[in-house]
C-alpha cells in the first residue's frame, strides 16, 4: 500500500490541525497527538487536540451555524447530504484503506464502513422529504391539532476506534437532514480516519455556501467532558464502553440533555439442532474473529443444542485452523490485529480468567511474534468451552475470543441468550419455524436486535441501530432514529370565534 499517496489523497499530510468548523481548519492549541498503525507499528501522522480555548471558539461556530442552518428547507439540507455521499463514493477506496490502516480492519471491512456511509447518506437524502409528523382530531370544535418536528440543536457525537468512520456518518447524515449542527470528538486512536472525513466534505460544505460550523470536530480527550457538560448542546451520541456510557449518561441527565448511547455487547448465537451447519459455520466465524472480535456485534457466545455439539465444534476448530492472521490490508488475510498492545493485554486477561473459572481450551490463543507481526497487536483467534454464568463471559471483551457452551431446550438456551448484563444483537440459526417466532417473540430475545439465520453482526443501516440494558437503549441510523435528532412540538390552532377548554371544563368570567 502506498500510504504517502493515500494520506495526500485524503489531505491529512499537514500537522497541527486539531480541530475543525467543516470549512476552516485550526490550530488545537494543545498536545501532539500520534498516530501508530497497529498493522506495522509505523508512526502515520501526528495532529494536536484541541484545548478548552479552542472548544470554545469552535461551539461558537457551531452555535452560530445552528441559527441558519436550521432555517435551510430539509430537501436543501438533503442535497448537500447527497453530494456530501457522491464525495464519499469518490474517496471510497482512498477513505477506506485509511480505516485499515490506523484501525486494523481488513481492507474489505474498511470499504465496508465507507459503503455504510453512503448508505446512509442515501437514506437521509430521502429522509430529508419524510420528517413526517401526525395530525390529530381535536376534541374541540373548529379546533386543528398536528404535531411538528423542529431541529433540536447542535449534537454532540463521541464516537470509538472500531467503526472510526461509520458512527460519526449515521449521527451526522442523520442529523444534518434534521437541521441539526454536529461536534464530533472521533476516538484518539483514530484522529486520522476523522480529518479525512472532514477533509472529504468540505469542498460540498464550501460549494453551497453551508454555514460554517455545521460539521465541527474536535480532537482530543479533553473535549469529551466539555461536550458532556455543555448545556448547549441538548443531544450526545456517545459510542463506547458501558463504563464510559455510564459516565456520559449520568453527567448529561444531569443536565437534562438527552443521549443516544451505543456501549457494549455480549452477542450469541443459538445453533438448533434444527440449523444449517454451513450457514452456522460462516456465520460464526465472520461474527467472533470479522474485525478481529472488535465489533460491538461481534459474537462472543455460541449456545449449541447438545445433539449438535461435537459436530459443531468440530467444524469450527477445521475453520479456525484455516485462518490466516496478517496484514489487513492483504485480501489473504482473515484477521487483523488488535487496535493496539493494551488490547492484547486484556485478551490473554480474558484467556486466563475463563481459564480460572474452568474454561476448556479448544483452540488456543496467543500473541503473534516475529516477520510480519512486529507491532505486536496481531493475537490468534480462540475459542473455550465455558458456562454462561462465568465472571469473564458475563463481560465483553473487545477481542476474538469465542465462548461455547451447551444446552437442552430452546427455552434453556434463550435464558442463557438473555442472560447476560448487555443487550445489543442476538441470533438464532434453525430452520424450525416454531423456534424463529419463539426466538422473535415477547418471550424471546431481549437484544435490539434479533436474526434468524444471520450472524450478529454487519447489521444494515436501513433498520435502528442499537441494544437494551447495559447497552444503553439508544437507537441510530435507520427507521424512525431520526426521532432523537428533533424536537416535537405539539400544536393546537382554534380557528373558531369561541375559546372552548379542552375536558369540557367550564369557566366564565
Ligand atoms: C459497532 O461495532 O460499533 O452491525 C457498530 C455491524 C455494523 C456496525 C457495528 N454495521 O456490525
Amino acid at each position: 500500500m502506498n500510504t504517502k499517496k493515500i494520506l495526500s489523497d485524503l489531505g491529512i499530510e499537514k500537522l497541527n490541525s486539531g480541530a475543525s468548523t467543516g470549512v476552516k481548519w485550526m490550530k488545537g492549541g494543545g498536545q501532539q497527538l500520534d498516530s501508530y498503525s497497529p498493522v506495522d507499528g509505523k508512526l502515520i501522522a501526528s495532529t494536536d487536540q484541541a484545548t478548552e480555548k479552542t472548544y470554545q471558539k469552535v461551539m461558537e461556530k457551531a452555535a452560530a451555524a445552528f441559527n441558519e442552518w436550521r432555517t435551510w428547507p430539509a430537501p436543501k439540507r438533503g442535497e448537500v447530504v447527497r453530494q456530501i455521499g457522491e464525495e464519499l463514493r469518490r474517496k471510497k477506496d482512498a477513505l477506506g484503506a485509511l480505516v485499515s490502516y490506523e484501525m486494523g480492519k481488513s481492507l474489505q471491512e474498511g470499504l465496508g464502513e465507507v459503503q455504510e456511509m453512503i448508505d446512509i447518506c442515501d437514506f437521509a437524502v430521502g429522509l430529508s422529504r419524510q420528517l413526517y409528523g401526525l395530525t390529530m382530531h381535536s376534541e374541540r370544535p373548529q379546533h386543528r391539532m398536528y404535531e411538528q418536528w423542529h431541529p433540536m440543536g447542535i449534537v454532540g457525537i463521541i464516537s470509538a476506534f472500531n467503526f472510526p468512520v461509520a458512527v460519526w456518518s449515521w449521527n451526522a447524515a442523520i442529523a444534518w437532514v434534521c437541521g441539526d449542527v454536529c461536534i464530533w470528538k472521533p476516538s484518539s486512536k483514530t484522529p486520522l480516519c476523522a480529518i479525512a472525513c472532514q477533509n472529504i466534505i468540505a469542498s460540498v460544505l464550501k460549494k453551497n455556501n453551508v454555514p460554517e460550523g455545521v460539521s465541527c470536530l474536535v480532537i482530543g480527550n479533553a473535549s469529551g467532558d466539555l461536550i458532556n457538560n455543555d448545556p448547549r448542546i441538548p443531544l450526545v451520541s456517545f459510542t463506547g464502553s458501558t463504563r464510559i456510557g455510564r459516565h456520559v449518561s449520568q453527567t448529561v441527565a444531569g443536565r437534562f440533555g438527552n443521549t443516544i448511547l451505543e456501549l457494549g455487547g455480549n452477542n450469541a448465537i443459538i445453533v438448533s439442532e434444527h440449523s444449517d451447519l454451513n450457514m452456522v459455520l460462516m456465520g460464526t466465524v465472520f461474527g467472533a474473529v470479522g474485525t478481529a472480535g472488535q465489533r460491538c456485534t461481534s459474537t462472543r457466545r455460541l449456545i449449541v443444542h447438545e445433539s449438535v455439539y461435537d459436530k459443531t465444534v468440530t467444524v469450527l476448530k477445521k475453520a479456525y485452523g484455516q485462518l490466516k492472521i496478517g496484514n489487513p490490508l492483504n485480501a489473504a488475510n482473515h484477521v487483523g490485529p488488535l487496535i493496539d498492545v493494551k488490547a492484547t493485554e486484556d485478551y490473554l486477561n480474558a484467556i486466563e480468567r475463563a481459564k480460572q473459572e474452568g474454561g476448556k481450551i479448544l483452540v488456543a490463543g496467543g500473541v503473534l511474534k516475529g516477520a510480519g507481526y512486529e507491532s505486536g497487536c496481531y493475537v490468534k483467534p480462540c475459542i473455550i468451552e465455558a458456562e454462561n454464568h462465568y465472571e469473564i463471559v458475563q463481560e465483553e471483551t473487545f477481542a476474538p475470543i469465542l465462548y461455547v457452551m451447551k444446552y437442552k431446550t430452546i427455552e434453556e438456551a434463550i435464558d442463557m441468550q438473555n442472560g447476560v448484563p448487555q443487550g445489543l444483537s442476538s441470533s438464532i440459526f434453525t430452520n424450525n419455524l416454531r423456534e424463529a417466532e419463539l426466538f422473535l417473540s415477547a418471550s424471546g430475545s431481549d437484544c435490539g436486535i434479533a436474526n434468524v439465520n444471520i450472524g450478529t453482526s454487519g447489521a444494515e443501516i436501513g433498520g435502528a441501530f442499537g441494544g437494551e440494558k447495559e447497552t444503553g437503549g439508544g437507537r441510530e441510523s435507520g427507521s424512525d432514529a431520526w426521532k432523537a435528532y428533533m424536537r416535537r412540538q405539539t400544536n393546537t390552532i382554534n380557528y373558531g370565534t369561541k375559546l372552548p377548554l379542552a375536558q369540557g371544563i367550564k369557566f366564565d368570567v
